[in-house]
């Protein structure tokens, strides 16, 4: 038995779960969800209604992004995501912390901006650039947030500026962010990207009963012993 992940290809939590657990070669049944619809199974054994959701062969549960990475990562950590060579986990898990925060609150309210009343969604963009600002002096000194390979922290944080990035890529072109550019462009056209991305269909659970096939008959076999 494996794990189940519920995810939901296009939601940057569920991205990074499924970039830790692709580096650290956790094997997992993929259930892709829809989020209006999501299903039973799921909502048993996360009741929060939200994607990522990891449940174990045991009942344990982890639906928490960000505790599916660090699980993974703790199994397995081949590229030392957790041990950078220029931060902490401490220091890392505050600059993820931020972003979950401050930048994400305000992606929300510039890229769906009629579900905040009375929200400025040019001032939330400019907001969220603040944070993009304090990327691109660390990238001043690194290729990468920690050093000049990816850590969790890269890919904590990847998934949501690439939202950014694509809300009004020309205008984001044109950001004078030239590092953090080059950085997201790299990991997102990296193979390991490209992999967790790959399309899924929706999960349905089996039918308890088969259903009817049309144009088959089921002729019951013969019968066997008394
Ligand atoms: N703190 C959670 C947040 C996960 C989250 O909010 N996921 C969104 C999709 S991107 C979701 O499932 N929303 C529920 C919904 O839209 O119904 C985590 O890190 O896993």
């Amino acid at each position: 038995m494996i794990p189940i992940l519920y995810s939901f290809r296009r939601c940057p939590y569920a991205m990074r779960a499924r970039l830790a657990l692709d580096v650290s070669g956790q094997v997992c049944e993929l259930r892709e969800v829809v989020l209006r619809n999501k299903p039973a199974e799921m909502l048993a054994a996360s009741p929060k209604g939200t994607v990522p959701v990891l449940v174990f062969p045991s009942g344990t549960v982890l639906d928490e992004s960000l505790d599916i990475m660090l699980w993974a990562l703790g199994c397995n950590d081949p590229e030392r995501w957790l041990v950078p060579e220029s931060d902490s986990l401490a220091g890392m898990r505050t600059l993820i912390a931020q972003f979950d925060s401050h930048f994400k609150e305000n992606l929300d309210r510039y890229k769906y901006p009629v579900r905040f009343a009375g929200s400025d969604p040019r001032a939330s963009r400019t907001a969220a650039c603040q944070d993009l600002e304090l990327l691109e002096s660390r990238l001043a000194r690194s290729a990468h947030l920690a050093g000049s390979a990816v850590s969790l922290a890269d890919m904590a944080i990847a998934p949501f500026v690439r939202q950014f990035a694509n809300v009004d890529a020309s205008w984001f072109a044109s950001l004078p962010l030239s590092a953090v550019q080059k950085w997201l462009a790299t990991i997102v056209r990296s193979e390991r990207f490209a992999r967790i991305m790959r399309p899924f269909p929706v999960w349905r659970p089996e039918p308890l009963t088969p259903e009817p096939v049309a144009g088959v008959v089921r002729v019951p076999g013969p019968r066997t012993g008394t």
